[in-house]
């Protein structure tokens, strides 16, 4: 068991805090102490561990997933006092959390960057204060790797080459494997993990087709809202596009929306394909009906992997540097409505 670093002032700062705010003893549960974030009222128990979660934001269905399994594994009932901070897509945010855990003295750390770079100076006053972190989903590039215990996410690389590989066979299946292809893409934020992967894993299958023309790449954020307008004005500029990579299913949401008011057909028989990333829900029941023909996977429950990660920290044992988590992808042919019979999300 490492043995708990929190410091006094922890202990008392919370003691006041919670004394002042209720004027009684330890409540047991969890409420949010402002719209986006959340803590225990109550003071941890000596033997709890105490985690400190950064999360990005809450742009997108994934991350509605993704937050509500770290609420849901996270317990005080298993042991655990979480504090999650949402870094409403800024950096800035995200390192405020950081520092905030580091004076807190919490024992691990738990970070999902909303960019891979910029990390490397509040990396080491976490290191030096010898708190552990574990980036979750998104990665980070820094100098120095040791400033990070290990990575657990998507291989979002393989995702992107799914995608590629996937339009491949599609095309070659309809008689268009050496046609002219016109593409866009609506990528996710920039310098983000999921968006460098996907963007140069489909890329890389991108170079083995000569006859695919990438008319431009866009940044929608990973929001719908971004990807509508990015997607007006991809309409307005090509009159002849052929496939729409959408780099999560929200952007897919704000295309498809642009796309009908322009009174294009959607699907494999219409004016434009779909590709999409993250196979949420909502997405899925378009693939069912044809208007997004294939949907890459990333799944958002990393939360049991970060726990089972923080598990063997505790009892001392090695972990992998880099841990990705199995995904698949849905398309068109596939009865969506049997699947969803099972899906956590
Ligand atoms: C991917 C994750 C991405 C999702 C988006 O792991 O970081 O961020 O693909 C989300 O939906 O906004």
């Amino acid at each position: 068991m490492i043995k708990r670093r929190r410091n006094n002032l922890f202990i008392s700062v919370f003691a006041l805090c919670f004394v002042l705010l209720t004027g009684c003893g330890a409540g047991r549960d969890t409420t949010a102490t402002s719209e986006t974030d959340l803590e225990s009222e109550s003071m941890p128990d000596e033997d709890d561990i105490v985690i400190g979660i950064s999360q990005v934001g809450s742009e997108s269905d994934w991350r509605t997933t993704n937050t509500k399994a770290y609420i849901e594994t996270f317990t005080q009932e298993k042991g655990y006092y979480l504090i999650f901070e949402d870094g409403q897509q800024k950096q800035e945010n995200q390192v405020k959390a950081l520092r905030k855990f580091i004076l807190k003295g919490v024992d691990y750390i738990v970070l999902d960057p909303i960019v891979e770079t910029g990390w490397d100076a509040v990396l080491k006053e976490a290191q030096d204060a010898g708190i552990p972190v574990i980036i979750a989903d998104r990665n980070v590039s820094v100098e120095d790797e040791s400033l990070y215990t290990c990575h657990v996410g998507s291989d979002f690389m393989q995702e992107g080459r799914n995608a590629g590989e996937w339009l491949a066979a599609y095309l070659e299946s309809r008689g268009r494997g050496k046609k002219e292809i016109n593409l866009v893409t609506l990528q996710g934020t920039l310098g983000s993990t999921a968006q460098i992967g996907r963007t140069s894993g489909f890329a890389e299958v991108m170079e083995k087709h000569a006859n695919w023309n990438m008319l431009e790449y866009q940044s929608g954020d990973f929001t719908q809202a971004k990807a509508y307008e990015v997607m007006e004005y991809f309409l307005e500029t090509y009159d002849d596009i052929d496939v729409v990579i959408c780099e999560n299913d929200n952007m897919a949401f704000g295309a498809i929306e642009a796309i009908k008011e322009a009174g294009l057909k959607l699907g494999k028989n219409g004016d434009i394909m779909i590709l999409s990333f993250d196979a949420v829900r909502d997405a899925l029941l378009l693939v069912q009906k044809g208007e997004i023909m294939a949907d890459f996977e990333c799944n958002p429950i990393i939360a049991p992997l970060v726990e089972e990660t923080i598990q063997k920290l505790e009892r001392g044992e090695p972990v992998e540097k880099v841990q990705h988590i199995d995904e698949t992808y849905f398309d068109y042919r596939m009865d969506i409505e049997t699947l969803l019979e099972s899906r956590e999300y």
